[in-house]
């Protein structure tokens, strides 16, 4: 059976939307931000960030869940950071955070 090229053409398309759907550690964007709170012993940090591609969310400064409160402990208030954020459960969660380069 032959596909019209139209066909085969949108298919192309949507096969990265469908690899990003799967959110993939490595394939959430990625997203600036400084760090503004730190709270190890919740597990949580707030976090003035840029627009949040996967998530929908301009820019604003919130509160997220850490996936592991550990990946908190080498931050500090002020710190410059590209982060990965994931709904998880139901929860805002940072899924990684790096230092911004
Ligand atoms: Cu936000």
């Amino acid at each position: 059976m032959k596909y019209p090229i139209r066909v085969l053409a949108t298919l192309a398309m949507l096969l990265p939307l469908a690899c990003s759907a799967q959110a993939h550690d490595g394939h959430l964007p990625l997203t600036d931000g400084v760090i503004k709170k730190l709270d190890l012993a919740a597990g949580n940090v707030t976090i003035a960030h840029g627009e949040i591609v996967n998530l929908k969310m301009p820019p604003m400064t919130m509160s997220f869940k850490a996936r592991d409160p550990a990946m908190l402990k080498p931050w500090k208030e002020g710190d410059k950071v590209r982060f990965r954020s994931a709904e998880v459960k139901g929860a805002l969660t940072v899924i990684s955070i790096d230092a911004a380069k």
